[in-house]
């Protein structure tokens, strides 16, 4: 997979997800988030040639988090061993509390996870949104979904983004 040229492959992700959802319908509590800083450690797999992950990298320690950055040549195998389904993978792969967190994921969303502690695998926001923490580019941002996902790969939106 090719990280570098993404955004049009997320957006047929996002759709392709999106129908997925529709299907499966996993149930994850609603749970308010909490204003109080939830931070704690993180690892962070990424290619040493990503240079958006070393963004989302400093937008998690701007939240707070202390980030552990495990640089690799091969993050097809970092998500094999942790079990990231191909069709909701992004570039990087992190670990905090046990839970996943695939890709561009927002602090706000990571500590709403940490703090609901959901009976889920992780939290991944598929393919490379534009806009999303890291992806901040000159041309704005794209909507995108952030999706709770369970082992056996069903997944349900958590966190709507504009
Ligand atoms: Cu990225």
């Amino acid at each position: 997979m090719n990280y570098q040229s993404l955004p049009v492959r997320a957006w047929v992700l996002t759709l392709l997800i999106a129908a997925v959802v529709f299907v499966s319908g996993v149930a994850v509590p609603d749970v308010a988030y909490s204003a109080e800083a939830i931070a704690g450690e993180m690892t962070v797999y990424r290619d040493p040639s990503c240079g958006c992950c070393g963004k989302w990298i400093e937008h998690m320690a701007a939240a707070g988090f202390t980030v552990r950055d495990e640089v690799t040549d091969d993050m097809t195998a970092i998500k094999t061993q942790y079990g990231v389904p191909e069709e909701l993978s992004s570039c990087h792969t992190a670990i905090a509390n046990g839970y996943l967190i695939e890709g561009h994921v927002p602090a706000a969303d990571v500590q709403r996870l940490l703090t609901a502690e959901p009976n889920v695998a992780g939290l991944t926001a598929p393919g490379m949104p534009i806009g999303s923490p890291g992806m901040e580019m000159a041309e704005g941002s794209e909507p995108y979904t952030v999706f709770a996902f369970t082992d056996d790969g069903a997944a349900a939106a958590f966190a709507n983004h504009d």
